[in-house]
């Protein structure tokens, strides 16, 4: 069993993960500066239902389990200090780092939210380097990147790597980035970071291009309230197949943007963790930069629309679909062919989004319904300044 050090493990993928580990006998350490809640506030949003406080979480945890999850509270991205000590005294073998701002709508605001977002993104990122090169550079780091990284080139996407060849002569590049977002750019620059730590210093990564998640549900969250992770729904923080199940809910209209053409990658939370879970046992080697494309199926906003209205129709709803103008800058036709077989070859055994899945998604949101806040359904936030 292992020692993993789990960066952003209050947040909505963290928690999860930090008991998935936690069960399996790993010992786990979260660090997180909480900082979540307060861009929450910024903008006047909260997800679904309240959360339990991160202690709470961890003393029901070992209530139920007799397990231990430790946490540290602090700012990885202006503290490297304390960074480097936690390194040094808890000496992990593996670090999960999600401690991510994660929201492109969030990075679009304003010159201050991008700002925010490109330095806690880059420098807790670069922070997190040099403080594993100065205590030990064979600390295997899984990275959360993301699909939107490719963005929705003319060419198929492979898994972070192309081959190249050009005037007659080849070369293995990093695949080309065109992303859609401040937020999507931040996860470039950290992949052109690693992927030089790991060339110039002989660094071990792992960079998981991580397609949308949905779900809340996990074989740990379901063993108490307690333990439940954050739902957000809003336009800001909440991610599409979130929102249009709390829309047909509330009762609002479902919003695609655009004409809905846009594909994307999906997964389900719990494919989330056992590819990270695949990740950290089979490490990259010494000098490696990895990338696995962590999606298992790809979707049209369209094609989203429709299996979200079916479900909710057979939950007894009535949703109405509206296309809104888009407040992206983004191609709505495009082609889309990115490749998923590294994680699969490893042993990932998908689980699709069946209508069955959904129709658990709007039970839970219909739990709580009375907490939506409609008015932060709409979206606020373009891309044009
Ligand atoms: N969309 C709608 N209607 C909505 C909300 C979104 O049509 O009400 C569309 C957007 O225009 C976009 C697509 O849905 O084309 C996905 O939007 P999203 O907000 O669900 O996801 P995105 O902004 O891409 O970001 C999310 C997570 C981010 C993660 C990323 C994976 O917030 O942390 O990195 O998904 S990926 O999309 O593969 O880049």
């Amino acid at each position: 069993m292992s020692k993993i050090l789990i960066l952003g493990g209050d947040g909505y993928l963290g928690w999860p993960t930090a008991m998935y580990f936690s069960k399996r006998g790993h010992d786990v350490l979260i660090v997180d500066n909480m900082i979540k809640k307060h861009w929450e506030s910024q903008i006047g949003v909260s997800p679904l239902f309240n959360l339990q406080t991160l202690q709470n979480r961890i003393d029901t945890w070992k209530d139920i389990t007799g397990k231990i999850i430790d946490y540290k509270i602090f700012d990885i991205s202006d503290n490297h200090k304390q960074l480097y000590a936690v390194l040094n005294d808890f000496q992990p073998d593996t670090v999960i780092h999600y401690a991510e701002q994660p929201s492109a709508p969030f990075s679009m605001m304003s010159r201050e939210s991008c700002y925010e977002t490109q330095r806690n993104n880059v420098m807790g990122t670069l922070n997190l380097m040099f403080a594993i090169q100065s205590v030990n550079p064979n600390i295997h780091i899984i990275k959360l990147g993301t699909m939107g990284e490719y963005g929705t080139p003319n060419i198929d996407i492979e898994e972070g790597w192309i081959e190249i060849e050009h005037n007659g002569r080849k070369d293995k590049m990093l695949y080309p980035k065109k992303p859609g977002s401040f937020y999507h750019l931040s996860k470039v620059h950290d992949s052109a970071n690693l992927e030089f730590t790991c060339r110039v210093w002989g660094q071990r990564v792992t960079d998981l291009n991580q397609g949308v998640v949905y779900g809340v549900k996990t074989e740990e969250t379901v063993l108490h309230e307690n333990l439940n992770t954050s739902f957000h729904y809003d336009s800001c923080f909440g991610t599409v197949i979130n929102r249009f199940v709390t829309q047909a809910v509330a009762n609002k209209d479902i919003t695609i943007y655009g004409n809905g053409s846009q594909t994307r990658g999906y997964l389900n939370i719990l494919d989330t963790l056992r590819c990270v879970e695949i990740a950290l046992e089979n490490p990259a080697d010494k000098g490696e930069f990895r990338v696995f494309n962590q999606f298992t199926e790809y979707f049209s906003i369209n094609d989203i629309a429709k299996k979200v209205s079916e479900a909710a129709k057979l939950s007894g709803l009535d949703p109405k679909i509206k296309n809104l103008s888009n407040p992206r800058i983004e191609q709505e036709n495009h082609y889309y062919n990115p490749k998923n077989s590294a994680l699969i070859q490893l042993g990932l055994k998908p689980k699709n989004l069946t209508i069955t899945v959904l129709q658990e998604m709007i039970e839970l949101v219909k739990k709580h319904s009375n907490n939506i806040d409609t008015d932060s359904l709409l979206p606020s936030i373009l891309w044009k300044m």
